[in-house]
């Protein structure tokens, strides 16, 4: 059945930069099979009437907020930023992907205590927004020079003292001379929606399978043999589980057989943990898909 254009929703993901595979990858775990149109700026959604825009990361909250687009994803840097520039848009799920953290960054050799430190300094940034927050939070007067990019060399051109920008490895900084003196921001990459909330449908459908597929991201079945006497201690040490599923073991009235749901990872320490309360045959399985 084909649906009709205005029925459609549309989801903005950045068209080329460090969130482009992740954005389109959780589309296609959601479900979406799409394919790409001849001008490379829609993904046109086959099995459901949902099509994929790809723009400029810097465009996608304007486009949600004016309702072209139903949903977005976009760094949460960009989207405070915006919103403290007034636009109309909210965070409707934190992603796991595209983290950074927004970082003051000193020259080297620079005598950094406090953000008063930076008091009549001037900073290079491209979010002066968010900078502008912070300072004042702090109590301290800076000016802030505006960049639209190349903030790193800033200081070297005599443009600023400092700066403020986005750091992930910390390698752009050290390879500019600069050390990291205080993180301004944390961020990662968020859906957005308008202010409204997504709509009854298909917005909403999609919020719900993404939720979705994060909480699997974080899951894990692990299945493990018990003795009954140290069920208590072992139901205590599974990580996030809810209420695990107890059955008997054939032939054995001293063990159970424990089956349960994690909602964190498990890690080798954990299952060292359970091995030591007296947990054996133990198995840690990944969650395909999960609806709550
Ligand atoms: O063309 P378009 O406008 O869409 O892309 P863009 O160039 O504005 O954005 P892009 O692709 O660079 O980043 C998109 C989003 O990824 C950002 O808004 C952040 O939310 C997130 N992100 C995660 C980062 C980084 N990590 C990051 N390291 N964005 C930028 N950087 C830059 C930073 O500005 C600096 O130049 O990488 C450099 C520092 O990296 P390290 O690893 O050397 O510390
Ligand atoms: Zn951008």
């Amino acid at each position: 059945m084909t649906v009709p254009p205005q029925q459609r929703i549309k989801i903005a993901v950045q068209k080329s930069g460090r969130l482009t595979d992740n954005s389109l990858h959780l589309m296609e775990t959601c479900g979406l099979v799409y394919s790409r149109g001849r001008d490379q700026l829609i993904c046109f959604g086959e099995n459901m009437p949902v099509d994929v825009l790809l723009v400029r990361d810097d465009d996608i909250p304007e486009l949600v907020a004016e309702g072209i687009c139903d949903l977005g994803i976009v760094g949460m840097n960009v989207f405070r930023e915006k919103v403290a520039d007034g636009m109309d848009v909210r965070p409707e799920l934190e992603l796991d992907f595209g983290r950074c953290r927004l970082s003051i960054g000193v020259p080297r050799g620079f005598d950094y205590r406090s953000p008063q430190s930076l008091e009549g300094l001037r900073i290079a940034t491209t979010y002066p927004r968010i900078l502008q927050d912070w300072l004042d939070t702090q109590q301290v007067n800076a000016e802030i020079v505006m960049l639209s990019g190349a903030v790193e060399i800033a200081p070297r051109l005599g443009r600023a003292d400092v700066i403020c920008d986005l750091v992930s490895t910390g390698s752009t900084l050290l390879a500019n001379d600069l050390v990291e003196a205080e993180v301004v921001f944390e961020s990662m990459a968020a859906l957005i929606s308008s202010n409204g909330g997504p709509a009854e449908g298909w917005p909403a459908r999609l919020v719900s399978r993404m939720r979705g597929v994060l909480s699997v991201r974080e899951s894990k079945y692990i299945m493990l043999h018990a003795p009954r006497s140290a069920l208590a201690e072992i139901r205590r040490l599974l990580p996030g589980s809810e209420s695990p599923t107890v059955m008997p073991l054939e032939g054995r009235d001293d063990k159970v057989a424990v089956h349960a749901v994690c909602r964190e990872n498990v890690f080798w320490e954990t299952l060292e943990g359970l091995k030591a309360a007296g947990a054996s045959s133990m198995l840690v399985l990944p969650v395909e898909k999960m609806l709550a």
